[in-house]
């Protein structure tokens, strides 16, 4: 677990004791905050009470007392309707904050020599894909790999932070809009396209907050976008005219004067002058399709971006073995 220190001494109201909200209360309760948690469900409380969390009726908490509302993922606090509990934190002006947010800070609040490393995904589709391939890169190369988030592990139920440890991070659009505070060393934003929007209200929207995973980043961070939709097309060329970070566009559908495309099965880094191949992904039996090809160009460039050898990163790429109920092999 990931203690939130940060959060010694605050009042910090709780709400939604899923996934996201059980793990959260036990980190803030460790970390020495006030909690009080609360879920519309009898069961969800009993069985969070059961695993120590402090249970509070937040329709009886006097909201002017609580310093922050730590509010589920799933639950909305403005479109299509708020949740009561949003209704009640927004009238007290109290930040409204996830899982994530708390992550960011704890993160944040370590020595620059002791800081992990953070690398952030997102986009419509291929998160899951992606951030388990970053994983399974990693951990084959001998790292310290933690893999949560969206992906369906609370991210303070990962191993507590060190030195060397790297933190793999699938990022909802749910999760980002909550999360302000967050500097990834590789982010991703994959893909755009029509999801959320009752939550969201608009593709413009949606993709507002989705590209908020690049925020915090400094000149020694890099960006990773794919180019194969109008969206991730758009915004590198802001970003570019924008800032000075490292910006690796990806492709798995043309070929790059500058980035990493993966084409014809090849994979290949053409941010250096001549190019080179990295791997062949008709040899990776569990990353079939051209979304796939884009999901393995991102890993790659996440974590190519820590200083690994690409030859390195091409042969663990090789040994995926895919994801559960996403394109297995059942039979031949
Ligand atoms: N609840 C209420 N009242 C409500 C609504 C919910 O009390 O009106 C309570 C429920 O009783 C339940 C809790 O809130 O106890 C559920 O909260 P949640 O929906 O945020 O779910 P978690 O278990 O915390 O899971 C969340 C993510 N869920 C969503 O974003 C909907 C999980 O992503 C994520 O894996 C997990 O945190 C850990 O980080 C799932 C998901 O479907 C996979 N994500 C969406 C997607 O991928 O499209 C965004």
């Amino acid at each position: 677990m990931i203690k939130a220190n940060t959060f010694n001494g605050r009042r910090v109201a709780v709400f939604g004791l899923g996934r996201t909200g059980v793990s959260a209360a036990l980190s803030l309760q460790a970390g020495g905050a006030k909690v009080f948690a609360w879920d519309d469900r009898d069961d969800a409380r009993d069985a969070a009470s059961a695993e120590g969390v402090e249970i509070h009726d937040l329709s009886m908490v006097d909201w002017s007392t609580i310093d922050e509302f730590v509010l589920s993922p799933g639950v909305p606090h403005d479109r299509p309707q708020p949740h009561w509990t949003a209704v009640a934190a927004i009238a007290a002006s109290v930040p409204i904050i996830c899982d994530i947010e708390i992550f960011a800070r704890e993160i944040n609040a370590c020595p620059a020599s002791d800081r992990p490393k953070v690398i952030a995904i997102t986009g419509t589709n291929g998160k899951s894909t992606t951030t388990s391939l970053i994983g399974h890169i990693l951990k084959t190369l001998g790292k310290d790999a933690q893999i949560g988030g969206n992906i369906g592990r609370g991210v303070l139920d990962l191993d507590r932070m060190h030195a060397g440890t790297h933190y793999v991070l699938e990022l909802s659009s749910y999760q980002l809009e909550r999360t302000h505070s967050l500097r990834a060393n590789a982010a991703i934003l994959l893909n755009l396209s029509p999801d959320h929007l009752d939550r969201h209200g608009s593709m413009d929207a949606y993709g507002q907050i989705k590209q908020t995973i690049f925020n915090n980043q400094t000149a020694d961070d890099t960006v990773i976008i794919g180019v194969d939709d109008a969206f991730g097309k758009a915004l590198t060329t802001k970003l570019k005219a924008r800032n000075g970070r490292r910006i690796v566009p990806i492709s798995a559908q043309r070929a790059l004067g500058h980035g990493v495309c993966a084409l014809g099965g090849q994979l290949v880094d053409r941010r250096a002058r001549n190019g080179r191949v990295v791997c062949d992904l008709t040899k990776a039996l569990a990353l079939e399709g051209v979304h796939n090809a884009q999901n393995a160009a991102a890993a790659y460039s996440a974590v190519a971006s820590l200083g690994i050898e690409a030859r390195f990163i091409g042969e663990a790429i090789l040994s995926f073995p895919g994801l559960a109920h996403r394109m297995e092999t059942i039979g031949s």
